[in-house]
């Protein structure tokens, strides 16, 4: 069954080197970005899976540089991991083209890769229980610690500034002024609240951190859990690894794994950070990261997770005003749903920010 009207997915899985019979491919997962498939090949009767994913080329505007970090880090990891129990599942594989390829191109120019399926192991939109929360944040803190001695040269930046909060600010600054989709009008309060807190976007640039290799995208939703132990089995979503700060994964786990809605719930009470998970956040990414992170880094723990929940959330606003321009929507403003739970969240991290900072002085 094919569910991509638009592309041809036997045809493209056919470019790769996967053997056996194609059988089918749906549509997988809940990214804003990609356009990803699960795919199914019958290898000699026994159903066997991939992961297709198409890059979105007008957000990621050099793919084949992009995917020589993707092939560089997972290589680096590979080779580190080699010889730990299961390692073939705590890795993205690539699975090369028929011509050796790790994407291949194909006519109207879009770019796709294959990685081998992880199996036995899933990611969740919304964090169910601490232990969940520790298991995440323990896999991205390792991630970030097997990634520290990458070999030069330095990744590719696939998205520049990704996160550097203050021109995020200053876009949102120039959607508001061009108003292009003459919504400003119904995000009111949520301009004024995004306006209230410039002062804090500057705050991580001003505090001298080290640059590291770092995920950038550390969603909970992109880390696998086993389903069987329920350990974090595998990072996944390497599109936005670059150079970075450490703070910048931490932030964004405090933003999706703290709060036991959805990022797009509507209800706002429902929206809250809860200080348990953040417990257990903090303890699993200092098992894995306590060990190089600098003291400045750990201070700003706290601090971080209300930064880049903001800062996603100007990111969502952004594109509300704008018209819809950036990430997927399914409903009609769907964007300006996402942008509330944000600040409902940064509302919520700042009443208890005194207790979060105390708990983690307690810990170091
Ligand atoms: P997007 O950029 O659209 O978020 P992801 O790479 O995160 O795309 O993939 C979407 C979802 O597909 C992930 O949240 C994860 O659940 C699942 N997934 C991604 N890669 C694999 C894989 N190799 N094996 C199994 N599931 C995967
Ligand atoms: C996008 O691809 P996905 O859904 O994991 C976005 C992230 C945002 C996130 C918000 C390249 O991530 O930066 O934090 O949505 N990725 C890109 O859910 O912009
Ligand atoms: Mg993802």
């Amino acid at each position: 069954m094919e569910k991509s009207p638009k592309h041809d997915l036997r045809a493209i899985a056919r470019q790769f080197q996967i053997y056996g019979e194609y059988r089918s491919a749906e549509a997988y997962g809940s990214g804003h970005i990609n356009d990803t498939y699960a795919v199914v090949f019958d290898q000699a009767g026994a159903p066997a899976r991939y992961v297709l994913q198409r890059i979105n080329h007008n957000i990621f505007k050099n793919p084949v540089a992009l995917m020589e970090n993707v092939q560089r880090v997972t290589a680096h990891l590979a080779g580190k991991l080699s010889g730990e129990r299961d390692f073939s599942r705590r890795v993205l594989t690539l699975v090369p083209t028929r011509g050796g390829l790790c994407y291949h191109r194909d006519e109207p120019g879009s770019y796709w890769r294959v990685y081998l399926f992880i199996e036995k192991a899933r990611s969740y939109d919304a964090v169910e229980s601490p232990r969940q929360a520790f298991e995440a944040a323990q896999a991205y803190g390792r991630f970030q610690k097997l990634l520290a001695d990458l070999p030069a040269p330095r990744l590719h930046d696939t998205i520049p500034d990704f996160h550097h909060t203050p021109k995020r600010f200053a876009a949102l600054e120039t959607a508001i002024t061009a108003d292009a989709a003459n919504r400003a009008s119904l995000a009111k309060a949520e301009i004024e609240f995004a306006l209230s807190h410039k002062p804090i976007t500057g705050v991580l640039l001003d505090a001298n951190l080290p640059e590291r290799v770092t995920h950038n995208d550390t969603k909970f939703n992109n880390v696998m859990l086993d389903d069987v132990t329920g350990e974090g089995v595998c990072v996944v979503d390497l599109d936005t690894l670059m150079p970075g700060l450490a703070l910048y994964d931490f932030g964004d786990m405090v933003r999706t794994t703290t709060s036991p809605a959805k990022e797009d719930e509507r209800d706002l009470s429902k929206v809250t950070m809860q200080f348990a998970m953040f417990e257990a956040l903090v303890r699993g990414y200092l098992t894995a990261a306590g060990d190089f992170l600098t003291r400045p880094e750990k201070q700003h723990l706290a601090f971080c997770g209300k930064l880049i929940t903001f800062e996603i959330g100007i990111r969502f606003l952004t594109d509300f005003l704008a018209g819809d321009t950036y990430f997927k929507v399914h409903r009609e403003g769907h964007n300006l749903d996402r942008c509330r739970t944000q600040f409902k969240l940064v509302e919520s991290i700042e009443q208890q920010e005194d207790k979060m900072n105390q708990l983690v002085e307690g810990i170091q």
